[in-house]
């Protein structure tokens, strides 16, 4: 017994020698798993982070849900009992029709337009997340999102009673709109709505298409380019405040280049996607006119009628987001 206290000394003492003195740990969760791009890019962050900090900061990434389920990392970020999280910014449209922006159909159907949407939404989206005491660090876009089918799609009258997989509450309401059945499912339960029968369709990115094997239960996807949604990557502000100056701004410089790598390695993964695709027997064909018409028209709804519930805020962001597209 009279050891005892000499053996904790030393272990305690062991210990501090192992870790330096201050150094912090995060964990950052997301749903996506690893091989996606996304988590590809938040991993290289990390390793950016702990490189710059010399260790002062280690950010352990979670991926696929491993820590916590989607729905959870803004509250448990919120909460602190996770230091850091991404997740699919659009998923948050029920708290503010602000994070609906970036899944408007039309809008910005381009890698340029969808970066001058991002700057213009920043201010208001660090609005929002500061509010909850929450500080966003980098956003990236995922490619436009298209339309896959089990048969070819030539006409919008083909959605009538398709049961479609959707993201987030706009794809539901554009699915609507088009006389389809929309079911909300995460990323990782597509191959089961598939498989189980509960989905004949879905929109997604060619990325998403890759990665959960699209070729398994689909045999076309229609590049409809309807708009080009983020994930953002956030940290508890507490957790921010508490790090000394020289780190906070390593996280800082590793969170803009992991948001300048991350639109890049997005447009990469587009093309090596869609070509992955294709070579997996998947049609890839861009919409016919009608078609096309059909999808702008329901597109046109979605947009009306997120403008007449987004009010002054939302006129602003897209006043602000017009301004750049003209510089
Ligand atoms: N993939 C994710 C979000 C958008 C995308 O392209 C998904 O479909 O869940």
């Amino acid at each position: 017994m009279r050891h005892l206290p000499l053996i904790c000394g030393l272990t305690a003492s062991a210990l501090t020698l192992a870790t330096s003195a201050g150094a912090a740990q995060w964990n950052l969760a997301t749903p996506y798993g690893d091989a996606s791009f996304h988590t590809q890019n938040t991993q290289a962050f990390a390793e950016d982070v702990a490189e710059a900090t010399d260790g002062e900061l280690t950010i352990n990434v979670h991926s696929g849900g491993s820590l916590i389920s989607h729905a959870e990392i803004k509250p448990s970020v919120r909460r602190g009992t996770v230091q850091a999280g991404e997740i699919f910014l659009s998923t948050l449209s029920n708290e503010s029709p602000i994070y609906e922006v970036d899944t408007l159909p039309g809008l910005a159907t381009s890698y340029e337009d969808a970066f001058d949407l991002w700057q213009a939404s920043k201010p208001i989206i660090t609005e929002l997340f500061a509010d909850e005491g929450l500080m966003p660090l980098y956003a990236v876009a995922w490619p436009a999102q298209g339309i896959y089918t089990d048969f070819e799609l030539t006409d919008a009258s083909q959605f009538e009673g398709l049961r479609v997989r959707a993201p987030n509450i706009n794809t539901q309401r554009f699915v609507e709109n088009l006389d389809g059945i929309p079911t909300q499912t995460e990323e990782a339960d597509i191959p089961t709505a598939f498989s189980t029968g509960r989905v004949d369709a879905m929109i997604t990115s060619v990325s998403t298409g890759n990665s959960m094997a699209a070729w398994d239960y689909v045999s076309h996807y229609s590049d409809a380019k309807l708009w080009l949604p983020k994930n953002i990557v956030f940290v508890n502000q507490r957790e921010f405040d508490r790090l000394d100056e020289a780190t906070q701004q390593a996280v800082l410089d590793a969170a803009a280049e992991a948001e300048r790598r991350g639109w890049e390695m997005s447009r990469e993964d587009g093309t090596e996607s869609s070509e992955a695709l294709e070579s997996h027997g998947v049609s890839v064909s861009e919409p016919s006119e009608t078609l096309q018409a059909d999808l702008n028209a329901a597109g046109d709804t979605l947009f009306e009628a997120w403008q007449a519930r987004a009010g002054d805020q939302a006129e602003a962001l897209i006043e602000s987001y017009r301004e750049r597209q003209s510089q």
